[in-house]
């Protein structure tokens, strides 16, 4: 058992009955073009998650902690697509339509890949999701109880929205959720913060915040160096 520093208080966790989740660090979320700024957000806002998102993904490597990653996007013939969700909001390109990364937020196009500084390795489980939560109508749950994992380290995008949902419903189905506040952004930095503030509020109503350097320490690992959200960040392969 390890401990980690976190609000509302530590948390001890087995690394072997943990998981790192790094939800949807999707170009269409984090570049230019994407799902992101076809909605009207300033995607930069994001970039600085991806350094400290690398350095708890290359931990969990290192230590064989089973890696997550989670993608939202939908079937190419939209099938899997609710109407309220295809026609929600004034997007200048809606999900479906061709943009600069491809078909928007659609499985097998460049938008609906991963970063690539956090690209899956082969055998981390890539969980495809059609919402926002990344229970709802996938197979991560079994994987995860097959794996005999109960607690969830959270890293990605965004916080408000579906990092707050996943974590909602893994909170629900028994996971203790650790989230890395520094691996996570919002379009919307109020959002992001209230949103961290609200997991561990309430003695952790619904979950415990942390972040890369005390989770990395915890391990007995340094903090990594700082990045400074730029795009060029972005591009690199870390
Ligand atoms: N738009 C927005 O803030 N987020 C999403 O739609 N999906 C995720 O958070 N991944």
């Amino acid at each position: 058992m390890i401990t980690i520093d976190a609000a509302p208080g530590p948390v001890p966790i087995d690394p072997d009955r943990s998981a790192l989740v790094i939800i949807d660090m999707q170009r269409d979320f984090l570049e230019p073009g994407g799902f992101g700024a076809s909605l009207g957000n300033d995607v930069t806002r994001l970039a600085r998650t991806i350094g400290p998102c690398s350095a708890l993904l290359g931990l969990a490597r290192e230590r064989a902690i089973t890696v997550i990653h989670t993608r939202e996007g939908h079937r190419a013939d939209l099938t899997d697509a609710p109407r309220s969700k295809l026609e929600r909001g004034a997007a200048s390109l809606r999900i479906g339509d061709v943009g600069p990364l491809g078909r928007i937020l659609i499985r097998g196009e460049p938008g609906h890949d991963i970063v690539p500084a956090l690209h899956p390795l082969p055998g981390e489980p890539v969980i495809d999701k059609p919402g926002k939560g990344a229970f709802y109508a996938t197979d991560l749950h079994a994987i995860l109880r097959n794996r005999g994992i109960e607690a969830l380290i959270v890293c990605g995008v965004t916080t408000e929205v579906c990092v707050h949902t996943t974590v909602r419903e893994a909170n629900d189905r028994g996971y203790r959720c650790i989230v890395a506040g520094d691996c996570c952004g919002s379009y919307f930095p109020e959002f992001h913060e209230v949103g961290l503030r609200m997991i561990s509020a309430q003695g952790g109503i619904f979950g415990w915040v942390s972040d890369s350097a005390r989770i990395l320490s915890a391990f007995g690992r340094p903090a990594a160096p700082r990045s400074f959200g730029s795009h060029t960040r972005l591009r690199s392969t870390n």
